[in-house]
């Protein structure tokens, strides 16, 4: 998006529900392929997370990842901040072991979207003190995705960091059309699905499907 500004920012956020983020191995297409069906779809914000290609290589995708995500999607980058400068990307999405938040502030500038990784209440308070723009939390449930996630934390858990911050809640890891109800019904705003979305054929249509759904229960609740 081109036109963002911090009075934006936090309005941009409440409209997400499903959030795409990348994986080049998992996935059965392609990363960019990923990215343009769930954009068509109506993914309001994508992660580029790529742990494997090379800094001239990820510059390269991640600007024609801006391209795709223009003014339709949120366009945030994993761990990169270089790579996020390099493409004048929306924002950046970091873990408690990447560079510290407000390094990361000071770098990006307080119009650009920051999300941070937490995995219980304690560190969602200290993320949104810190100025973080959303939370992501996990795994909720176990992953094969995240070799290093640890444990699944259970969905009830999204409750007690909702109740704690005002920041919107993202929740993430082992999540699939199975669970993916008690994730919204316990009060996530959006929901990460990388598996479930990109080992599959048709990225479009499995987007969508997880769009409707949250939607649905936003609505009944
Ligand atoms: N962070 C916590 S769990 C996870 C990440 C990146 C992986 C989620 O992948 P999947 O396939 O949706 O379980
Ligand atoms: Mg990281």
């Amino acid at each position: 998006m081109n036109q963002k500004d911090f009075s934006r920012k936090s309005s941009l956020l409440k409209e997400i529900d499903f959030y795409l983020v990348t994986d080049s191995a998992l996935s059965k297409k392609g990363t960019l392929s990923d990215v343009r069906e769930a954009v068509e779809s109506g993914c309001k914000i994508v992660q580029y997370r790529e742990k494997d290609k090379s800094t001239r290589a990820m510059v390269e995708e991640a600007s024609e990842i801006k391209r795709i995500c223009n003014d339709r999607a949120i366009f945030l980058v994993n761990d990169r901040i270089d790579v996020a400068l390099a493409v004048d990307a929306d924002g950046i999405h970091i873990g408690q072991d990447d560079m510290p938040l407000e390094t990361a502030r000071r770098l990006l500038g307080r119009d650009k979207i920051i999300g941070l990784s937490v995995h219980d209440r304690e560190e969602a308070i200290l993320a949104e003190k810190a100025g973080a723009d959303y939370v992501g939390l996990g795994p909720i449930f176990d992953t094969a995705t995240k070799k290093d996630a640890g444990n699944g934390i259970g969905p009830l858990k999204i409750r007690e960091v909702k109740a704690a911050i005002k920041l919107p809640v993202v929740a993430i890891g082992g999540i699939n059309k199975e669970n993916c109800e008690s994730v919204i019904k316990n009060g996530a705003d959006s929901l990460v699905a990388i598996s479930a979305v990109v080992c599959s054929d048709d990225v479009k249509r499995e987007t969508k499907y997880f769009i409707d759904i949250i939607r649905k229960i936003k609505t009944q609740s």
